[in-house]
């Protein structure tokens, strides 16, 4: 008996030839299968910094003859819908789009909810018909949808639910193929010049955790919130719950109506995802404010999915290209410690150097109204 990741695929082989994705935890097998299955040309998998890009790449791609898909958590539907209704529908060019549908099944991140909950009602308001796909039995509804989405040239949401993945044993071998072809040769000098990667977010957070005291410090969702709450609580820390991109910019808003200092602790796959807040926080350069981007290469938080910081993009000097003017990129401990004793005398952005990995630490236990109010408090 196939494996329920192994059967959807054979039934996306029939129809789709051009994929791009942004990765759920809930998916990341069935990603790497996919990855297997579609990283190669002919056949394309493409790795997407926003699921937005992904709606303009298989727009492309459609116009180029192909027939696209994407794959994507239901956070991320709601970073696409304005380019579904102005691109992919008003052109009447055909997507598919498999959606991981957080928020309705034993769902242990509540910020899911919000989204995940309203989806389907999203989707019917913006006109964009969809299929719930409760259990594997469902996958014959694929079938027999599929076909129309390129043969009409419509748009159509499959909601995947997590419960379909639950009980599969699906053995993944890593298939190397998350980039194209890309080589890493590509990537600028000064990554390569830069001492090598040692630390994980967690060690990394770890040895900065004394230099956080009575500051500020808003912390990017899943893993780094989690991690830092279990190294160091305390009551300014604003934890991002859901959100994913908006680490940077609360910081922003913080260090502009308030005297305080403030820390935002950023990954690659967030800034990458919303890259322009680099650029207003410069033109803005708030005096407080000190960007710490523990950039591990991946989206660590939903299963080690390489990021472009792997193989081409050198986060310190898009901060420094975007006019941020006082940056470093620091991997040692002794580099670490001594970029953080150093008072905050203007904007600045620190670019971490992680390797990939996560600790086994619990969710956190702290209503996230709770949470709103301790980091108003303290604000007051
Ligand atoms: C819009 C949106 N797309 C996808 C996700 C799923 N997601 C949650 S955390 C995460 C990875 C974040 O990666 P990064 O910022 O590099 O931090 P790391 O976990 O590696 O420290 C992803 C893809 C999401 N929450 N929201």
């Amino acid at each position: 008996m196939p494996y329920p990741e192994e059967e959807l695929i054979e039934i996306l082989k029939r129809d789709i030839d051009f994929v791009c994705s942004l990765p759920c935890e809930k998916i990341k097998n069935l990603l790497e299968l996919i990855i297997g299955a579609y990283g190669h040309r002919p056949l394309y998998h493409i790795p997407l910094t926003r699921e937005e890009e992904g709606v303009g790449i298989c727009a492309g791609a459609a116009l180029g003859g192909r027939r696209p898909a994407m794959f994507v958590q239901s956070s991320g539907v709601g970073n696409m819908i304005n380019a579904l209704l102005s691109l992919t529908g008003f052109y009447k060019l055909p997507l598919a789009v498999f959606v991981s549908h957080r928020g309705v099944y034993k769902e242990g991140i509540e910020a899911q909810v919000p989204m995940g909950k309203r989806l389907p009602g999203v989707l019917r308001g913006a006109g964009i018909p969809c299929s719930i796909i409760s259990t594997k039995d469902d996958f014959k509804v694929i079938e027999a949808k599929l076909p129309d989405v390129y043969r009409k040239n419509k748009i159509h949401a499959f909601l995947l639910s997590p419960a379909i993945w639950e009980d599969s044993e699906v053995v993944i071998q890593d298939t190397g193929c998350w980039m194209l072809d890309i080589k890493t040769d590509r990537a600028s000098g000064i990554i390569h010049r830069a001492s090598p990667r040692r630390f994980t977010r967690y060690e990394i957070l770890d040895i900065i955790a004394p230099y956080l005291d009575s500051k500020v410090v808003v912390c990017n969702l899943g893993f780094p919130s989690k991690e830092l709450f279990y190294i160091k609580h305390q009551p300014s820390n604003f934890y991002m719950l859901g959100s994913m991109g908006m680490a940077t910019p609360i910081g922003l808003g913080i260090s502009l109506t308030s005297n305080k200092q403030v820390i935002v602790i950023d990954g690659d796959g967030s800034l990458l995802m919303n890259p322009g807040c680099l650029a207003t926080a410069a033109y803005l350069a708030p005096e407080n404010l000190t960007i710490i981007a523990i950039d591990n290469g991946s989206y660590g938080s939903t299963g080690d999915q390489p990021t472009l910081t792997a193989s081409c993009v050198d986060l310190e000097l898009v901060a420094k290209g975007f006019g941020i003017k006082d940056t470093i990129k620091v991997a040692g401990k002794k580099q670490l410690i001594d970029v953080m004793k150093n008072p905050c005398k203007g904007l600045r952005f620190i670019h971490a150097l992680a390797v990939p990995g996560n600790k086994d630490v619990p969710n956190i236990p702290l209503h996230h109204l709770k949470i709103k109010k301790q980091v108003q408090d303290f604000l007051r």
